[in-house]
């Protein structure tokens, strides 16, 4: 049977039938794979109850997978490609609750980001708890001619990696800190596959480097808004066992927390490594509130 995609919006996203990534996979159908990826940027692959081990050797085809040495407190003792997001650990009054709300690129806080993360869902609660999508290629397109060129000429700071910090003691969370300084990328990034431009701001973007305090919030929030808006937007409502891939180099992720902690909500996680890109910023930080 041939791979079909189903777009699953008119902006982003398609579901994949007609494999099953459980199982090895024949070089042309891993380029149609490929292809569909480049196209959507998000491929849904539904009910599909892989193994761990199936998890990770699926997401290889994609490029090095991560074994997360970086984050050791989320990964799985076992399978170190696998990061656990889970629900249990927290509560509605924990800061850290919706962890992962804000919009965001993985990684976009190194100077290695993500090329792309693959989720595979254990349990997911009845209501809620979706993931939303942003295509950034039609983000960045959107923009007035006068603003596509202000922005080409801008990096930005993004600060995060809160999984990376070690706050064990004021020393520990001085020197992870000094060890994960934010990175600085251009806000507009030239895919190295489909060479499209795309915005690379959310969230974790704090500054503009070179910019005063208050032009870099304003450029910093109308860019966020903008690149929020519905009309670039899939929200994917998750079922049990589906696998998501997505592409973090032209698009922003968002996990909700909008649902009832009576239910787990239990989702395995790989991340492939992207090329490194940008640089550690260690000039001026108007930014002094937490990492996300
Ligand atoms: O839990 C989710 O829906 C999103 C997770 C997320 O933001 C991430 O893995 O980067």
């Amino acid at each position: 049977m041939a791979v079909q995609f189903r777009p699953l919006s008119f902006v982003l996203g398609a579901e994949v039938t007609g494999v099953d990534i459980r199982k090895p996979i024949a070089t042309d159908v891993l380029g149609e794979i490929n292809q569909g990826f480049l196209q959507y940027s998000v491929l849904l692959f539904r009910g599909t109850p892989v193994t761990r081990a199936e998890h990770i050797a699926f997401s290889r085809h994609f490029g090095e997978v991560d074994n997360n040495d970086r984050a050791q407190r989320i990964r799985h003792p076992e399978y170190h490609e696998i990061q656990i997001i889970t629900s249990k650990i927290k509560t509605t009054t924990d800061p850290n609750a919706f962890a992962g709300q804000v919009w965001h690129s993985d990684q976009s806080y190194s100077t290695q980001p993500a090329k792309a993360t693959l989720l595979h869902a254990l349990d997911v609660p009845p209501i809620g708890g979706d993931t939303m999508f942003a295509n950034m290629y039609l983000a960045f397109e959107a923009l007035s001619e006068p603003m596509q060129k202000i922005v080409e000429g801008l990096h930005a700071v993004h600060f995060g990696g809160k999984a990376r910090l070690d706050n064990s003691t004021p020393e520990r969370a001085a020197e992870t800190a000094r060890q994960n300084l934010p990175s600085a990328h251009p806000l507009v990034q030239v895919h190295p596959e489909t060479g499209r431009k795309s915005l690379f701001i959310g969230g974790k973007v704090k500054q503009i480097v070179g910019m005063h305090p208050d032009e870099s919030a304003t450029l910093v929030q109308f860019l966020c808004n903008h690149a929020a808006q519905p009309r670039f937007l899939y929200r994917h409502q998750w079922q049990k066992e589906d696998v998501l891939l997505w592409d973090n180099r032209c698009t922003n992720h968002i996990g909700l927390g909008d649902y009832d902690r009576a239910y787990p909500r239990n989702i395995d996680r790989t991340t492939v490594k992207g090329l490194p890109a940008g640089y550690a910023y260690s000039g001026p930080v108007h930014y002094q509130g937490p990492r996300l």
